[in-house]
């Protein structure tokens, strides 16, 4: 993609309405606009990472054996009313009138709607255990809207949905997802601490959120120190021995009787970024999901949902990396993997040595963000440093003299002079060690 072509609206100034780091930086970056409060619109630069994160969320997801489908936004009122949360989940609810005057909803979660699909179109056991999910937008009339996308009223979820025979299936899914979390945010580049937590309107007993540490979060957790050895140097933690360790949300921590020695526990803010629930048959008794069991017995099924913030995930891998001068993307989420920078526009061995340079990379499978714009180089350097696209490369006139360019590593800061021919490899090699 060329600059010069590219919707990228980059903001020198800070803008005012923006309280937390990751909002001026997506602000700053291009990346949304805000259409009323807590809802956006994502610009090209911002969809794109929105969509790599959605990728890595749908890749692990299919690998835990769930299968992707679609449901609708709108759902009518009456669905909501068999389980009793029409009137229950009160004013976050956007309700809306049809012209017919049928009560309808903007979705803010899909289980009565799966629930009513799998009752209608699942009738034995033999079809068990079944995971559905999807990632689409949710409507949640928050109170307060705050920080852009982490709390948004409108948002991107992925929402995953388990049904089973017994408990022990149920079980066993919710643990497969558990440890699907840390690995797709691990993926992602973060670190998420799963803690016990309170399911709330979700209901069910038994729940975890998964947290990443960032002071601006908005929940308080309580932790075990063992969590930082067994998570350190970004290696993704086993989660079997997470799951024997003490960690929970503040509305589940019992300073009286927390098991963990005063001198190891730990406290800190989070960002939400997942939440999984197991939830028994509350769904599946109000909606009457049942199937046939091998002796023809009618069993009520167990169900369990596994949701992820999607777009809010983009805000917190901001807040957890970033510099004074703006997003280090990590090169899984990035939007480009290489910015390349022409540093003298109109100088015609620049010129071919960036067009060459661009037309190969894209070649080799790498779109990098060719800047192209005459404009001073000082400039260029701020810009590229607040999208924080991984690499940039960096072409001038004295180092093409000798057949130099130089590759800066937005994260390290590390910069090396090298011929063209070994700046073109060491940014397609580590593309290459990514995507596989
Ligand atoms: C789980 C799947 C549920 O809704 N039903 C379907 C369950 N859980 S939840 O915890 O309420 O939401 C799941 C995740 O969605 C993100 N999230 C939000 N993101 C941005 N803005 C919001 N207002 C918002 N509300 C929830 C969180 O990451 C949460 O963990």
């Amino acid at each position: 993609m060329r600059l010069s072509t590219y919707f990228l609206p980059t903001l020198k100034e800070n803008p005012t309405e923006a309280q937390i780091v990751s909002h001026r930086l997506m602000l700053r970056a291009g990346m949304i606009r805000q259409s009323a409060a807590g809802i956006y619109s994502w610009l090209p630069m911002g969809l794109k990472v929105l969509r790599n994160v959605e990728q890595i969320v749908r890749e692990e997801q299919d690998r835990a054996g769930a299968q992707e489908l679609l449901m609708a936004t709108l759902q009518p009122a009456e669905l909501w009313r068999e389980s009793g949360r029409f009137d229950a989940y009160g004013k976050e609810m956007l309700r809306i009138t049809d012209r017919h005057d049928r009560e309808m909803l903007y979705g803010p979660t899909n289980e009565e709607m799966i629930t009513d699909i799998f009752r209608n179109l699942v009738k034995s056991y033999k079809d068990l255990p079944k995971q559905l999910y999807q990632i689409q937008w949710k409507f949640r009339d928050e109170v307060r809207p705050r920080f852009g996308v982490m709390r948004g009223r409108e948002f991107l979820m992925k929402d995953n949905y388990s049904f089973h025979a017994d408990f022990e299936d149920a079980k066993k899914v919710y643990d497969t997802m558990y440890a699907t979390y840390l690995r797709t945010f691990a993926r992602m580049g973060l670190r998420a601490i799963p803690v016990a937590a309170d399911p709330g309107a979700i209901g069910g007993n038994l729940s975890h959120e998964f947290q990443v540490l960032a002071e601006t979060g908005e929940s308080e957790i309580y932790y075990d120190a063992k969590f930082d050895e067994l998570s350190a140097n970004g290696q993704q933690p086993d989660p079997v021995a997470l799951r024997e360790l003490y960690a929970a949300a503040d509305e589940k921590h019992d300073a009286a009787n927390c098991p963990v020695p005063a001198d190891r526990l730990k406290s800190a803010r989070g960002i939400e970024v997942g939440h999984i629930f197991y939830l028994g048959k509350k769904y599946s008794e109000a909606l009457n999901a049942v199937v046939a069991g091998p002796n023809g017995e009618q069993i009520t099924v167990e169900m369990g949902c596994y949701g992820i913030g999607v777009s809010r995930l983009v805000g917190a891998i901001i807040e957890a990396s970033h510099d004074d001068n703006g997003i280090i993307w990590p090169e899984p989420v990035a939007p480009f993997h290489v910015g390349l920078v022409n540093l003298r526009v109109g100088d015609a061995a620049c010129d071919k040595a960036c067009d060459d340079l661009y037309a190969k990379l894209q070649t080799a499978g790498v779109e990098p963000l060719y800047d192209d714009r005459d404009e001073r180089a000082g400039a260029k350097f701020a810009r590229m440093d607040l999208i924080g696209l991984p690499w940039q490369l960096l072409i001038g006139p004295r180092g093409l003299e000798k057949g130099l360019a130089e590759v800066k590593n937005r994260k390290t800061g590390e910069r090396v002079e090298i011929s063209i021919e070994a700046a073109f490899d060491k940014i397609v090699s580590s593309y290459q060690a990514r995507h596989r």
